[in-house]
């Protein structure tokens, strides 16, 4: 019953379970440091299982238990029908059909690891997925194992809110004046939904009427200071549960819905049947302390999680392989959700920002995976920007190449015939055939094939003919394992602009936009009666994820960046613009010239700073250069030092060419209203603080002045961090100094707000040096057993702040190792993410490289490693 050695599971190996568990039965009688958990188990012999003749014996998984007794059939079981292992309990069964009673203690209090069950704050709560449940009970805890659960809580009075999954269908005291509350899920599920609560909680609460007129009772529980909150999180709610019927024909499917924040949380949120379970950085907000992305990532999150109501707890999935089947759909299913509540255009250059910058990035290193993968060492370690992101841009591809209505069909069919069963995202697929009489056979090897397809487009145009011709040719680079790659199915949208910059009328239906099918290695495709060569829109809206590469020129890019009726792409081509010039400069940094100023860039951004026809949200996205991680990401050998300094010098020669267009957009975005999270407002507020930010980078004491004056007179958290962050990033060290204490002096008490403090100083250029997080890991406010201090403060520096991170000495790198070893001990899954920037280490220029790989090396060689950091420590030290 202590973790099992590191072992390589395989897909390939997959089983039915032997023995299923028709109904389960929990009894918790809370205490801090031993908690008794009885369970009830009715088993029976799984008909579909592959073992056959005689009984097989029955493994149930369990870490960190003490198990206190095994009884079937009401009587105890002898010790010798019964083996404790690493990692579970074997037990000798007597027949197909039994019940089974265990019962163990745990430690709640001591379990620093936020999996099974945890105090946080002084509340008890539960996180099972993937594999949490193994800590709370012995119980087959895997995906297809669905049971129905009936849960008993028993708590000192102290804790008077007691939750479960289901309904509440019995509550009292005991007779020794404990409180006492039964849920019964009426729902089967498998055991990581399973979820339990208990603390001294205020909660809101509201009612969603559904499209069949069934009456729902919502509740967001919460610690008494912060149920100020709470609005938000529930407007999301109504919005998410009402988009679902809407999109998808989804209704929920139980009286009541509840949410609970707490502070201790490895991930974002937990979709838990009935009893969602959020980090409160994902769920809390007001307008004083919550900025437009906090706003905007809470009702995202809400709407995800929300949406796993069927697309993840109705249909599950039948073993961790297949976690992108309910995490792609769902992300792709939320995506769309803040797409018609927001801006389209700036939802998909967020999320494609982050493909780009951290999906290429996983995908082009040790980790690398296929979107199904075929092993793994440590689940935990597969919940990942491959599974979650480039999984939602399958089933988004999928949704280009059908079409809406035949998507809808596709999903209405796998609901309906999946529901209640743990499936595969082979059935995910062949749903979406069997609706529609479609082929998906070549495009099942985006699921299997892992690696970023490069796509290289050439073109030309024949006058005499009115001939146009593109020649579009893809590759996969080879990753860890998988050598070969095979060619996808890939929807390409494009369209092709005139010389005025109209579409030309090339789709059947006489619109701009076509989606071209590439199959082949290598295919051309051609279009007639076109007069005069046309200038290429590629891969309109990002309609795959993939390099695309086209010989662009600066003025084409221009044109595009003014032009293209596709948003993302005019973005796109503002972002093309960007890396040519910073590429540029960083070759000459390399060869010892002095940098020279990247007039066509200047040129681009000016042209789009005055447009006052443009979402101002999409003009604030045209003018942001791309994140040094980005730019990392496009070289084949990193420099850091390059980077660093290209980078600072074209933001720094940007706000010294448009210092007037940046004011003038400043002033007149600069107005003073009421606060409101909506799409209009926020565009507004992103470009103004963008040009704040580059004002105050042209360090001007009148720019200064306008940060000074906007930190005190702001009104909502949007504002006063954005000039909070300038004046850290530009105002003399003393001066940020005093301006970050009386920023702290002012929020202390709201832990929301000194998350933002702490990751504000951790990430920022200037200001954030190894020194200084030195220092805030001393301050009163931080705690190594929280995760999201450690993101903020530790995580802020090296995975967001590339320029004291890799400072030449390689202090950083040394830092963030010893951080890795301390955090493995306390929280393995958080440890195993914060070494990631290290693990990386293969792809930068040699001298660095080997600094990296020597504090990867030394995480190795500190003892003994948890599962999860050992799975990619090793992985990152067998790759060259
Ligand atoms: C999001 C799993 C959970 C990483 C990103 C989430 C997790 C990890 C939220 C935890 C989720 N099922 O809903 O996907
Ligand atoms: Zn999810």
């Amino acid at each position: 019953m202590k973790e099992a050695q590191p072992r390589t599971v395989y897909l390939k190996d997959y089983r039915a379970p032997d023995y299923l568990i028709d109904h389960t039965q929990l009894h918790f009688e809370l205490e801090p440091q031993a908690t008794l958990v009885k369970s009830t188990l009715g088993v029976r012999r799984n008909p579909a299982a592959e073992s056959s003749g005689a009984l097989p014996p029955l493994w149930l998984d369990g870490v960190d238990l003490e198990l206190l007794s095994v009884a079937i059939n009401g009587e105890l079981v002898p010790a010798q029908r019964y083996r404790e292992l690493p990692g579970g309990l074997e037990i000798d069964v007597p027949g197909e059909n039994f019940e089974l009673e265990i019962c163990t203690r745990i430690n709640p209090q001591a379990n620093t690891s936020l999996e099974g069950l945890y105090l946080s704050n002084g509340m008890y709560c539960t996180q099972c997925e993937a594999e949490g449940f193994r800590k709370i009970t012995y119980y087959p805890d895997r995906p297809d194992v669905m049971s129905l659960f009936t849960t008993t809580i028993v708590a000192p009075p102290t804790y008077p809110v007691l939750l479960s999954n289901g309904n509440k269908v019995a509550s009292g005291t005991t007779d020794d004046g404990r409180l006492t509350v039964t849920w019964e899920d009426p729902f089967a599920k498998p055991a990581y939904l399973f979820a339990l609560v208990g603390g001294d909680l205020q909660w809101v609460e509201d009612r969603f009427t559904t499209a069949s007129g069934r009456d729902v009772k919502l509740q967001l529980f919460t610690e008494a200071k912060n149920i100020g909150k709470c609005a938000h999180a529930i407007t999301s709610l109504k919005h998410s549960m009402r988009w679902d019927e809407e999109v998808y024909g989804r209704e929920y499917d139980l009286d009541i819905f509840m949410i609970v924040a707490v502070d201790h949380f490895n991930m974002g949120a937990m979709e838990n049947k009935g009893l969602n379970i959020f980090n409160s950085a994902c769920v809390l907000a007001s307008p004083e302390t919550a900025t437009d992305a906090a706003f905007q990532r809470i009702e995202s999150i809400v709407a995800h999680e929300y949406f796993h109501n069927w697309s993840g707890n109705r249909v599950t999935c039948r073993d961790w392989f297949q976690l992108s089947l309910k995490e792609g759909f769902t992300v792709f299913r939320d995506a769309e959700f803040s797409a018609d509540m927001n801006s389209r255009a700036v939802k998909r250059i967020e999320d494609v920002t982050l493909l780009r910058t951290s999906q290429f990035a996983e995908d082009a290193g040790p980790m690398s995976h296929p979107v199904r993968p075929d092993s793994y060492m440590e689940i935990s370690n597969f919940y990942t920007l491959t599974i979650y992101e480039k999984g939602a841009e399958v089933v988004r591809m999928i949704h280009t190449l059908l079409g809406a209505e035949a998507f809808r069909r596709g999903s209405d069919l796998y609901f309906e015939r999946h529901d209640g069963c743990a499936v595969t995202c082979e059935d995910f697929v062949r749903a979406m055939e069997d609706a529609n009489g479609a082929d998906l056979q070549q495009f099942r090897r985006w699921y299997s094939q892992a690696g970023t397809p490069v796509l290289e487009v050439t073109d030309a145009h024949d006058a005499a003919s009115g001939t146009y011709r593109l020649t579009i040719r893809q590759f996969t680079p080879a990753t860890p394992g998988q050598e070969e790659k095979l060619p996808l199915h890939i929807p390409v949208a494009i369209g092709l602009l005139d010389d005025k910059g109209q579409d030309l009328p090339i789709a059947e239906d006489g619109s701009g936009t076509v989606i071209l099918h590439l199959t082949e290695a290598e295919q051309t495709f051609e279009f007639n009666q076109v007069a005069t060569r046309p200038l290429p829109s590629l891969l309109r809206r990002f309609s795959a994820p993939v390099k695309l590469r086209y010989g662009y020129s600066d003025a084409q890019l221009q044109f595009l960046m003014q032009h293209d009726s596709d948003a993302f792409n005019r973005w796109d081509a503002s972002q093309r613009l960007a890396l040519n010039a910073l590429s540029e400069l960083q070759a000459q940094y390399r060869t010892g010239v002095p940098l020279q100023t990247p007039e066509q860039l200047i040129a681009g951004f000016r042209s789009v700073i005055s447009d006052t026809a443009l979402d101002p949200a999409l003009v604030a996205k045209m003018l942001s250069l791309p994140s040094a991680q980005e730019l990392a990401e496009q070289e084949g050998e990193i420099d850091a030092a390059a980077i660093i300094a290209a980078r600072a010098f074209t933001r720094d020669a940007l706000a010294d060419a448009l210092h007037d267009e940046f004011m003038a957009r400043f002033k007149q975005l600069d107005i003073r209203k009421p606060y409101a999270p909506n799409a209009g407002d926020i565009a507004e507020r992103s470009l103004k603080n963008t040009c704040l930010a580059y004002l105050c980078a042209n360090g001007t004491a009148q720019a200064l002045d306008l940060a000074r004056a906007q930190l005190d007179r702001a009104e909502n958290m949007t504002d006063s961090a954005a000039a909070l962050a300038a004046l850290v990033e530009f105002a003399p060290e003393s001066e940020a100094t005093t301006h970050l204490q009386a920023f702290y002096d002012r929020w202390q008490q709201d832990t929301q707000v000194v998350e933002t403090w702490f990751g504000l100083q951790s990430s920022s250029a200037n200001y954030g040096t190894l020194a200084r997080i030195k220092q805030l890991m001393e301050h009163p406010a931080f705690e190594f057993t929280n995760p999201n201090k450690v993101r903020a403060v530790i995580a802020g520096f090296s995975a967001r702040n590339f320029t004291q991170f890799h400072r030449e000495d390689g202090s950083g790198f040394e830092f963030l190792a010893d951080q890795v070893i301390a955090l493995d001990k306390v929280n393995p899954q958080i440890a195993s993410r914060l070494v990631t920037p290290l693990t990386r280490w293969q792809k930068y220029r040699e001298e660095e490289g080997q600094k990296m790989r020597a504090a990867v090396q030394r995480v190795m060689e500190s003892g003994e490693l948890s599962r999860d950091l050992f799975e990619v420590v090793s992985k990152s030290l067998s790759t060259r």
